[in-house]
């Protein structure tokens, strides 16, 4: 028997990481070069198969606001199951609000698995820490790390898989 499982999941990092940009790549296969703020949140849906749980998966992805001081956030982390966090491997600072980001959303949903992403991979001569400096963070959260690209897809279906398995 295949069990039916629904998990929020809850997408997390500074502004202009990468956020919109991994979940439409994950979920419509694309990657859209034109700026688009996120306004509000953004609930997508992905279906998928786990045949070695036994299970059906429906992954509800909410995207959130960049900025770290609205103070909404917890309303759209309430149910969340898991977290994707995300850093910007062009921009230091994003790395080191990644903390903040996990702890502020443990807060509200306790200590759910979350997966942590190094994005922008495939911009190489900008890049501006490496995996091991993430991965000093995410040990914290008992997180595993991927150098993701939203624009050429690196890395993006292996970490939501990653989480994925983690949720059921
Ligand atoms: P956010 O939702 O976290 O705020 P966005 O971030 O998804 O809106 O992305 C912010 C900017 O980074 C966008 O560029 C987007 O195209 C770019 N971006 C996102 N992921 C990647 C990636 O993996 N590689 C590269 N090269 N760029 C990426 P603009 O120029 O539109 O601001
Ligand atoms: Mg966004």
């Amino acid at each position: 028997m295949v069990s039916q499982i629904t998990r929020k999941v809850c997408v997390l990092g500074d502004q202009a990481v990468g956020k919109t940009s991994v979940i439409n790549r994950y979920v419509y296969d694309l990657f859209d070069d034109r700026y688009k703020t996120t306004i509000g949140s953004k609930v997508s849906k992905k279906r998928l198969t786990l045949a070695s749980q036994g299970a059906e998966l429906s992954l509800h992805i909410w995207d959130l606001l960049g900025q770290k001081s609205f103070k909404l956030h917890p309303v759209y982390y309430q149910g969340a199951r898991g977290g994707v966090v995300i850093c910007d491997l062009t921009r230091p600072e994003t790395l080191a609000s990644v903390e903040e980001w996990v702890t502020s959303f443990y807060k509200v949903v306790g200590e759910v698995p979350v997966v942590f992403f190094a994005n922008k991979v495939d911009l190489k001569r900008e890049q501006a820490f490496d995996k091991e400096d993430v991965v000093e963070v995410a040990d914290r959260f008992d997180g595993e790390v991927f150098m993701t690209s939203a624009k050429t897809g690196e890395n993006v279906e292996k970490g939501f898989g990653k989480l994925a398995v983690m949720l059921v």
